[in-house]
């Protein structure tokens, strides 16, 4: 049953990350339910609407239109994204996408003029760092004013596996997005250039699938970034942030991280994959958002520009690992409704 007043949400997609947010909104965060779910696996999505008391739809966009849905969580394929959130932003129901808002940069402007277009802001995106609490206190403490001006971000994102056959393009689009969302939001200014290059790490990788990359990103006001994304790093999943200031450095501590001796050995256990390193940070999100639309305060995640511009940083970064030159990031003006 939905208690009296709670945010209806309907979930689109109950892969790993949908039946995670599903859980996560039905156990955690008050004030909010699942009120509908859909999965091209309706087994699967039955399975997910039986543990959280909600509804089995056969169609996303019966659900996006539900009358019994007031808001909607989109966690079906990349590619499907653009296309579902354009579809609540015609009928004016708050959205949180997962990332990428978009997997080319026309799908993105797509959304980012509906949304303009509309006057009000309604899509939220899922690069949930700017929940985690390592990150958060990596932005607190370079915008503390002890380190001065923060001027390079260094990321490390690296992913136990992945599907074989995954390429440089694919891991720019559906990983890297996070790194490139973390470097504007900790540096706090409008990217410029690309540079990228890739390698195969192991013989048995699909031929010309590059797994490991390195992405350097120059900013306005001469502040860079690199980030590092490795999909293969075999040894478990791991993602830190640091930032360079002028006068120190500050980077992501693991968090809840207990220093394990046994066996002539100590260390720290890695987690596998990201639903178990950001579980926090997913909570925080989704608690961020439903506060967002029930008390009408600003979301404090990734808005439809951040998701547009990860892509098109992603865009020109494919451009780059191609052709193996630096590549221009031509950003437009953001938008009064952003700002
Ligand atoms: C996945 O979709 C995520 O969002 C994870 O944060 C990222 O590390 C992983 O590479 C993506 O596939």
């Amino acid at each position: 049953m939905h208690s009296q007043g709670s945010l209806r949400i309907g979930v689109i997609g109950t892969g790993g990350m949908g039946t995670r947010h599903a859980m996560n909104i039905h156990r955690f965060v008050n004030g909010a339910d699942v009120a509908a779910v859909y999965d091209l696996d309706q087994a699967r999505a039955q399975r997910v609407a039986d543990a959280c008391g909600a509804r089995v739809l056969d169609n996303p966009r019966a659900l996006i239109q539900n009358e019994n849905v007031d808001a909607v969580l989109i966690a079906s394929p990349d590619e499907t994204h653009a296309a579902l959130t354009l579809a609540c932003l015609e009928i004016g129901k708050p959205v949180l996408c997962e990332k990428p808002l978009a997997t080319t940069v026309p799908d993105a402007e797509r959304v980012l003029n509906a949304e303009v277009a509309l006057g009000r802001r309604l899509v939220a995106v899922g690069f949930m760092r700017r929940f985690d609490p390592p990150h958060v206190a990596v932005k607190h403490a370079a915008t503390g004013g002890k380190l001065g001006q923060p001027l390079l971000f260094k990321g490390v994102h690296r992913n136990a596996s992945a599907p074989y056959g995954t390429t440089g393009a694919n891991i720019l689009i559906n990983s890297a997005g996070h790194d490139f969302d973390s470097a504007r939001w900790l540096l706090n200014e409008q990217v410029q250039e690309v540079y990228v290059r890739g390698v195969c790490s192991r013989a048995d990788a699909s031929p010309g699938a590059q797994d490991l990359l390195l992405v350097v990103m120059s900013f306005a006001n001469q502040r860079m970034a690199t980030a590092e994304v490795y999909v293969n790093a075999d040894y478990g999943y791991e993602v830190s942030a640091e930032l360079v200031c002028q006068h120190g450095t500050v980077v992501t501590e693991q968090p809840d991280a207990a220093l394990v001796r046994a066996n002539g050995q100590r260390g720290y256990s890695v987690p596998n994959d990201w639903l178990a390193r950001f579980n926090e940070a997913y909570i925080f999100e989704l608690r961020d958002w439903v506060d967002s639309i029930q008390k009408g305060q600003p979301f404090h995640g990734a808005s439809a520009w951040d998701g547009y511009m990860a892509m098109l940083i992603t865009n020109a970064c494919i451009q780059s690992l191609q052709t193996q030159q630096i590549v221009a990031v031509n950003a437009p003006q953001t938008p009064a409704l952003y700002q």
